[in-house]
């Protein structure tokens, strides 16, 4: 029968077939990768790239969790990060990572994230983030939800916060 090797031929295609690659996070320090980091992904709002959006998956009961992304501002002037928002928290409020009082500790950063033109800003861990506020439910490894951000001139877009576990990092002495 001439058509017989056909699904044979298919089945052999499904396995090569790469599975579809998911984006992943920019490099993070590198005792604490559980997946080797492999794409980058875009998202954009106006002259701001955003590249390689991520969040920490987090564990049952944790109300709070960080986003991290790169943020390049393409344009000829500065551009500001200066709200967000996204259905997985109540709020969603700008931190730097630094010491206060003899401890590491997020500290509130105000004015929103600057970027300065042509250049770009790192939110990651053990520094600037983002920080979601009232997490609703723990946010799983492997899942997607949006976020939203608002720039001052105006751009806004909602980008797909990928989730990965990247292990604990401490922000404050034990
Ligand atoms: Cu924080």
């Amino acid at each position: 029968m001439p058509n017989a090797a056909v699904p044979l031929l298919a089945a052999a295609l499904a396995v090569l077939a790469p599975a579809p690659v998911r984006p992943v996070p920019p490099v993070v320090p590198a005792q604490a990768v559980t997946t080797a980091p492999t794409e980058t992904t875009r998202f954009s709002a106006g002259v701001v790239e955003i590249l390689s959006p991520w969040s920490r998956a987090t564990q049952p009961g944790q109300k709070i969790a960080a986003a991290y992304m790169v943020l390049h501002n393409t344009g000829t002037s500065a551009v500001t990060l200066v709200s967000a928002s996204t259905p997985v928290a109540q709020s969603v409020v700008f931190h730097d990572t630094g010491v206060k009082d003899g401890f590491m500790q997020m500290l509130p950063h105000e004015g929103g994230f600057t970027i300065p033109p042509g250049g770009e800003i790192e939110l990651k861990p053990g520094g600037s983030h983002l920080m979601m506020v009232g997490v609703g439910r723990s946010i799983r490894v492997g899942k997607v939800y949006p976020l939203t951000l608002n720039f001052s001139d105006g751009a806004t877009t909602t980008v797909d916060m990928v989730v990965w576990d990247v292990g604990l990092i401490r922000t404050r002495k034990p």
